[in-house]
Parts: C-alpha cells; sequence; structure tokens
C-alpha cells in the first residue's frame, strides 16, 4: 500500500533563529500521531538545526535540492554525500523553480536522479506543466516527457525510493489551485503512464502528492481524490498552524 505524505517546502524562507521558532511551534501543535507521513524541507543553512530539533519527532526532514557529483570544483554546491553526513536521506528534485532560475533539464534531473539513489536516498520528483502547455492541451505530453527523461532509466527495485510531486506551475505561489479533478485526472494518467513504462504494482505502491497553493481551505478535498497521496506545500508550510491543519486534512 501506498503512504500518504505532506511535505512542506520552506523554500528560501527563514534565516536560523526563525527556523527555531517555526520548530518549536511544529512541535507544539502536533500534538496527535499524523495518519500521514510528515516531512519537512528547509534550506541548506538551517538543515542539521532542524534535523536535530526534530530528530525525536514523527517530522522527517528533506533537502531541496543537490548536485550531482560526489564532490568537486562545483561552488556553491552541496552533494548527497554531504547531505547523507548529516542525517538527510530525503531530497527534493525538480522543482520548477529550480528547472526555471537554475537551468535544471530533464537530463541534469536524470543524472541527480541517479546519484541520489545510488547514495541510497529517497527522491521527491516534481513535475508540472507550464500554463502555455495546458492551454495548448500539451499537458499531458509535457508531463510523459519529463517523467521518461529523467526517471523512467530507474531500476524496478529503486522505484521504493521515488515520491511523485505534481506541480502545475501555474497554480505555484499564485494562489491559484488546480482542482481536485484536475489533479486526479493527472496523478492516474502518470500512474498509467508509470504501469505501461513498468508494471501495475510499480504504479499502484508509488506516492503521487499534488503541489500547488495547497492550504486548509482546500486540503481535505484535493487528499480525498483516489490517486492523490498527499501534498507538497509551499507558502501554507511557513505557518505552524496551517502546516498541522493540512498534516490532519487526512
Ligand atoms: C509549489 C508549492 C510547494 P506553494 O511550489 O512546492 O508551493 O504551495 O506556495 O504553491
Amino acid at each position: 500500500m501506498r503512504k500518504n505524505i505532506v511535505a512542506g517546502n520552506w523554500k528560501m524562507n527563514n534565516d536560523l533563529a526563525e527556523t527555531q521558532e517555526l520548530l518549536s511551534d511544529l512541535k507544539a501543535q502536533l500534538v496527535k500521531e499524523p495518519e500521514a507521513e510528515v516531512m519537512v524541507a528547509p534550506a541548506f543553512t538551517n538543515l542539521y538545526e532542524t534535523f536535530r530539533a526534530l530528530k525525536d519527532t514523527p517530522i522527517k526532514v528533506a533537502a531541496q535540492n543537490m548536485h550531482q557529483a560526489e564532490n568537486g570544483a562545483f561552488t556553491g554546491e552541496v552533494s548527497a554525500k554531504m547531505l547523507k553526513s548529516i542525517g538527510i536521506n530525503t531530497v527534493i528534485l525538480g522543482h520548477s523553480e529550480r528547472r526555471a532560475h537554475f537551468g535544471e533539464t530533464n537530463e541534469i534531473l536524470a543524472e541527480k536522479v541517479n546519484a541520489a539513489l545510488e547514495n541510497e536516498m529517497r527522491i521527491i520528483f516534481c513535475f508540472g506543466e507550464e500554463l502555455e502547455d495546458r492551454k495548448n492541451e500539451k499537458h499531458f505530453d509535457l508531463v510523459a516527457k519529463q517523467l521518461k527523461e529523467s526517471l523512467y532509466q530507474v531500476s524496478k527495485e529503486n522505484w521504493e525510493n521515488i515520491v511523485l510531486a505534481y506541480e502545475p506551475v501555474w497554480a505555484i505561489g499564485t494562489g491559484e489551485t488546480a482542482s481536485p479533478e484536475q489533479a486526479q485526472e493527472m496523478h492516474a494518467f502518470v500512474r498509467k503512464d508509470i504501469a505501461e513504462k513498468f508494471d501495475d504494482k510499480i504504479a499502484q505502491n508509488v506516492s503521487i502528492l499534488y503541489g500547488g497553493s495547497v492550504k486548509p481551505a482546500n486540503a481535505k478535498e484535493i487528499f480525498a481524490k483516489e490517486d492523490v497521496d498527499g501534498g507538497l506545500i509551499g507558502g501554507a508550510s511557513l505557518k505552524a498552524v496551517d502546516f498541522i491543519e493540512i498534516v490532519n486534512a487526512f
């Protein structure tokens, strides 16, 4: 059975003191054992502090990105080995902001996926179309291409370390959300594509999260859809009360 997951993507927000405040709010407000697996992804500078603070809680910690090389002359970058050395075993890859602002192509992402898996890391792999693609009814083709070029080299055994996150670019940080039906339609398409390329068991077991302006007011309705197994939450994960309400939508 696939897992329900709620992951907070804190993006480039919060300095150390602000992170500590958010962490103590999260710990205070997570009063009941969550039904879903819960994760947060802070900026690199706050990763170790977050890992340390959440060690005895059910909340796991992920990085927002990593470089594909083990080490070397890559100024400003962080490797899988470095992340693992501070206890971080999960990484978000392919977020649309990395694709748009930092030139991450499907090919680069395939290298990052391979590097993460070689280092026995779990991946939250983001994909999704832009508004133009949807207007031109190219959204299914575009998503199929993203998955094929970055992810379909993964061996069957490694699929247990992959979590998918469908994030239509037009719904990110815009207040605009895909309707639960639009999310369900794409998630079902992705599951079918994986079943055709790999097998039905892999397709049924992979968790597919929805991301893009999820908030307490819409989480329940989105998570209720059959093929939606949780959310990747940006803006609404920066306030503990909102994030925990979203976690409790399961
Ligand atoms: C999409 C999402 C989290 P937000 O980027 O990855 O952010 O919830 O702010 O749209």
